[in-house]
């Protein structure tokens, strides 16, 4: 049975857009030019005698999408997606293990265990939300903040911690700074520092799909609010509209950009307004309803494995400091924080909801918090034994041959290894 969701996908063409404009703010006389529609090859208009500047008051703001209201109970029953008992736990429990998981790596970083470390906190429900709607097989392609996808994807803590440790059992051996995670196994492709980097790709990427016949995959690539201000986010749209990829372009609008609050990030209604101006459809939903999440990616995998681009805009904010590096108490209110922290919670709603249905009790959410919890802390524990990569590893995986001056480099490390030995800890790191 087709899912009914009241969200309404925009996708504004310039000739309806310009069609509405006329019959709702202003009547100017439509010139009869034996024909009212243009026939300019760039835009297929109609004529009109006034001239009028459009800015963005022209247009309705986008509404946001919800399906819960802040006590985790359904506004409208229609809307409820009645996802099954099991996927619904699932859900939850990666959303308690996430917030486990960053409460005490981001201590760990405190205490001088790893380098840095970034929370997910208030932005859970996106990445469960959007995780539970999409097929295994589609592929992934992240910013840094949405590890809860990792999580429900079935990334083990063990890894996720290798990762933050650089230690051997790191598939990147150390060399990536903490959080830049990536799994093969589970279709996610490997985080990438520079803002926005990903968003090209994963449009690419979708169009080699494409182009596979019978493809039943898709892509998802999650940005914030501050990368889709790079130039490789505007040209990922663009790609993605006018090659009609398989993508779902999914915003995390979490209110900052480390100290860059959105007032200052862009003009205009946000992010959502951009897709149906480049030709995408667009929906913007409650980022902290992860059953508002769940429904609107479930409906957008549908319209993108038809060679339709979607454009989410999620709307959230971002509790934690941007990241160990950052105290976001000098740039905003700690009201404001708290404010999103006790009446916005994603994780709060979707236990009420939970507990409304009977699934979930203070025993059991008792027990979940204990285990995620111990489960980090025994995995620190274990991720701190293992030995440190092969010091040779940084200089390797670049180049299939190693160059010659890359050798060189490594004898005289070698030697001076050899020599000084006792400088260094070597104990500490894999041999030869
Ligand atoms: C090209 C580039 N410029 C600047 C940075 C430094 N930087 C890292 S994260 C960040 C803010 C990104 O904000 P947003 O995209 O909204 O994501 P959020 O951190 O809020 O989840 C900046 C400016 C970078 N990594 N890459």
């Amino acid at each position: 049975m087709a899912l009914r969701i009241g969200v309404s996908f925009v996708r504004l063409n310039y000739l309806r857009h310009a069609v509405r404009l006329l019959s709702t703010h202003t009547q100017p006389e439509v010139i009869n030019n034996g024909g009212s529609i243009s026939d300019f090859p760039g835009a297929r208009a109609p004529y009109v005698t006034e001239m009028k500047f459009l800015n963005e008051n022209s247009y309705d703001l986008i509404p946001i999408y919800r399906v819960m209201d802040k006590n985790g109970e359904v506004i409208d029953n229609r809307e409820d997606p009645n996802i099954d008992k099991d996927t619904l736990l699932h859900m939850y429990k990666t959303m308690v293990q996430l917030s486990q998981m960053d409460k005490i790596l981001y201590e760990s970083q405190r205490q001088g265990r790893i380098s840095f470390y970034m929370t997910n906190y208030g932005e859970e429900g996106i990445h469960v939300g959007s995780a539970s709607a999409l097929s295994h097989r589609d592929l992934v392609f992240a910013q840094y903040r949405e590890v809860g996808v990792f999580l429900y994807r079935g990334m083990t803590i063990t890894e996720l911690v290798n990762q933050c440790y650089g230690n051997c059992e790191d598939p990147g051996k150390g060399r990536q700074m903490p959080v830049h995670y990536g799994s093969k196994q589970h279709n996610i492709v490997t985080i990438s520092s520079p803002l926005a980097t990903q968003m090209p790709q994963a449009v690419g990427a979708a169009y080699a799909l494409k182009r596979v016949p019978n493809n039943d995959r898709c892509v998802i690539c999650y940005f914030g609010d501050g990368a889709a201000s790079e130039g490789d986010a505007h040209a990922a749209f663009n790609f993605a509209a006018t090659l009609d990829c398989p993508v779902i372009m999914m915003c995390r609008n979490n209110g900052y950009a480390i100290s860059t609050p959105t007032s200052e990030q862009y003009r205009g209604d946000g992010i959502a307004s951009r897709g149906p101006a480049l030709g995408m459809h667009t929906v913007r939903v409650d980022g902290t309803d992860a059953l508002a999440v769940h429904n609107a990616v479930r409906r957008a995998r549908e319209l993108a494995l038809n060679n339709k681009p979607v454009l989410i805009e999620a709307m959230s904010y971002r509790v934690g400091h941007h990241s160990t590096s950052d105290d976001s108490t000098a740039y905003r209110p700690v009201e404001e924080i708290q404010k999103w922290t006790k009446e916005e919670s994603p994780i709060q709603k979707l236990r009420l909801y939970l507990e409304r249905k009977g699934f979930w009790d203070a025993d059991a959410e008792k027990q979940c918090v204990k285990e995620a919890r111990d489960t980090v802390v025994r995995t620190m524990q274990e991720a701190e034994k293992k030995k440190r990569p092969h010091w040779k590893e940084m200089l390797e995986d670049v180049y299939y041959d190693m160059p010659p001056r890359l050798q060189k480099q490594m004898n005289q490390m070698e030697k001076h290894l050899e020599k000084y030995s006792e400088h260094y800890p070597l104990n500490q790191y894999q041999q030869d």
